[in-house]
């Protein structure tokens, strides 16, 4: 597989495939600056993300699966049709998938673009009766990974969906580390009954279990690491909410393929459709952009 991969996609230099844990196919992104990204097959995740000289602004789970229908725990999860509960699978089945590379590309100037796609299959339409083409676009540079995910609905009826780009950084210690960016803006308190409530301070910090669904919020949105002194700046575009979650000491202690203590290391910022579904007619296509950055 990882051949015809090669064969079909690969660039010297820039986009090469590997066997990830598992065995999983991976693809391995280099930009000549020597920025580098990492996407597996599976989920189309992103693994990894490193500018010239700097470590992994990506938090991965050293307990993560990497296996046949289970989610890669880290990175950047692609959460669709359902973010969170529901009749589906907890976030939906796209993090569970194969999916197969649609394209591979140096730009004249030097970006590295790697795209793959999902499309209904008998299984995924006895989860969700809906045909759909889905498509993540990862385009990587000198100081940023852009990701664009793509929803078109390829069937005869309009259907609804909720999607993410349920990004996993990484940080020293989330106890020094903030969110900026949200303040003044509505938040859903999924841990208190989803009370509606304002976010007052300029800077979300975390010492507990925290997990908000800011609606409708500002298009930039900053993660600090105030240890390693290094901000990493987020942009959406057509991705209305953000969520901030960090799952602190007795949800992680819960979660089986996450470390007790990794809290500590990590604190998601979530780019999406997640406070309110999004509709498509028939025919129709939605796109949005999340455009991470350091300087
Ligand atoms: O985005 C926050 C959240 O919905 C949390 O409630 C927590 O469940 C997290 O996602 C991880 O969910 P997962 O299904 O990946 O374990």
């Amino acid at each position: 597989m990882l051949e015809e991969l090669t064969l079909q996609f690969g660039i010297p230099g820039a986009v090469g495939f590997v066997p990830g844990v598992n065995g999983l196919p991976k693809a391995m992104l280099s930009h000549e600056s020597g920025a580098s990204a990492e996407v597996y097959l599976h989920g189309a995740h992103v693994t990894s993300w490193r500018v010239v000289g700097g470590d992994d602004l990506f938090f991965m789970s050293a307990e993560s699966a990497y296996e046949e229908g289970r989610p890669i725990r880290g990175g950047i999860p692609v959460i669709f049709p359902q973010f969170g509960g529901g009749p589906l699978p907890s976030h939906g089945f796209a993090r569970l998938t194969e999916w197969e590379p649609t394209l591979a590309a140096v730009e004249e100037n030097g970006e590295v673009e790697f795209a793959l796609h999902l499309e209904d299959t008998p299984a995924t339409r006895h989860l969700w009766p809906h045909p759909f083409r889905l498509e993540l676009a990862v385009t990587l540079t000198e100081r940023a990974l852009v990701v664009r995910m793509t929803v078109e609905n390829s069937g005869a009826e309009p259907f609804s969906f909720t999607e993410a780009l349920h990004t996993y950084f990484s940080v020293a210690d989330a106890r020094r580390a903030a969110v900026r960016g949200l303040q003044g803006v509505t938040y859903i308190d999924s841990l208190r009954d989803d009370t509606r409530e304002v976010e007052t301070p300029e800077a979300i910090t975390f010492t507990e279990e925290t997990d908000r669904i800011y609606v409708a919020a500002p298009h930039v949105v900053q993660v600090e690491d105030q240890v390693r002194r290094r901000i990493i700046t987020i942009e959406k575009h057509n991705m209305p909410d953000v969520v901030v979650w960090n799952p602190w000491t007795a949800k992680a202690q819960r979660m089986p393929d996450f470390g007790d203590s990794e809290y500590l290391r990590m604190v998601c910022v979530e780019t999406g459709h997640m406070a309110a579904a999004h509709t498509l007619a028939p025919g129709a296509t939605w796109q949005g952009v999340t455009r991470f950055s350091v300087v």
